[in-house]
């Protein structure tokens, strides 16, 4: 059975969803690239993302789930508003990332997606196997869901809607059941001559476009380092 797309679509955009498209289970077309960074130790202390097993992972999809057909991909949105100059230049002040303002991203987005899953399952009629991830799994989430149609490579790495920005959250569900219909990738980049998510980045953490060296971003040194942790 080929479970209708539209149908599952409204249903994720009803749970509360921003974006959701479908992609044919496939590895990353930029696997290459994950390896390079790898290879070049850019992941720094972040061991997790170059254990052989992880590798494995994300080179067979099947490996997560025997007999994946599809993923179904999700965005979640964490726009804020945007903070008063005063308030911005007051040296008293440190800022946190726009990500960190809410509840932890993992716990609004996993059960939303169990309850997602468990809607296909009853819906399709058919014992279907599934797993959800949020961001923890040796997943390449933002290729995959640049794969599902949801947005960009923007040179700083983040995945961009052309309308909705980057500031949204990734998550997808992994199913053996086939759609009806499957999402177009979106255009691989549409940044141009743009280079103003290069230059903003105020510790120069990228040595190419699209590459970030994770040892000299501040998002890595403020929450992976150890010593910053205690
Ligand atoms: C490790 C990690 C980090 C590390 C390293 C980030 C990095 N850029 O590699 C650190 C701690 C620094 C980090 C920071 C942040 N992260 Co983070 N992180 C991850 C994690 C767990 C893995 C990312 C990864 O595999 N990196 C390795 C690199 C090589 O892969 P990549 O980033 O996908 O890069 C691809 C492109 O560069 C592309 N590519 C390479 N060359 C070329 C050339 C061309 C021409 C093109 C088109 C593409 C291309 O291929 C790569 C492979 O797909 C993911 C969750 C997940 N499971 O995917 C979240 C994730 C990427 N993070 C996320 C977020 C929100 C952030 C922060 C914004 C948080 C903050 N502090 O504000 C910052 C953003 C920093 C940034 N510019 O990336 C979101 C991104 C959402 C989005 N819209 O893109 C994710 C998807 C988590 C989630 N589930 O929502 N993160």
């Amino acid at each position: 059975m080929q479970f209708p797309a539209d149908r599952l679509k409204n249903r994720a955009l009803e749970l509360g969803f921003n974006l959701v498209g479908l992609t044919h289970a496939q590895p990353s077309p930029q696997l290459d690239a994950y390896l390079r960074w790898v290879e070049a130790g850019m992941h720094g202390s972040m061991g997790y993302l170059a254990r052989p097993d992880r590798l494995q992972r994300r080179e067979n999809l099947n490996v997560i789930l025997p007999g994946v057909q599809s993923l179904v991909m999700v965005g979640l949105d964490y726009s804020t508003l945007p903070i008063a100059p005063d308030i911005l230049d007051d040296p008293a002040r440190g800022r946190v990332a726009a990500y960190a303002w809410g509840l932890d991203y993992h716990d609004i987005l996993t059960p939303k997606l169990e309850r997602l899953a468990e809607w296909l399952r009853a819906e399709s009629g058919q014992s279907i196997s599934h797993r959800v991830y949020v961001d923890t799994g040796a997943v390449l989430e933002r290729s995959h869901a640049q794969q599902a149609g949801m947005g960009f490579m923007g040179k700083n790495t983040m995945l961009i809607h052309p309308r909705r920005g980057s500031t949204f959250f990734i998550g997808e569900i992994f199913t053996d059941l086939e759609f009806d219909a499957y999402d177009q990738p979106g255009r691989a980049t549409m940044c141009g001559n743009c280079t103003r998510g290069l230059n903003a980045c105020p510790t120069n953490a990228f040595p190419h476009p699209h590459v970030l060296d994770a040892r000299r971003c501040i998002s890595y040194l403020t929450i992976e380092i150890p010593t910053y942790k205690s």
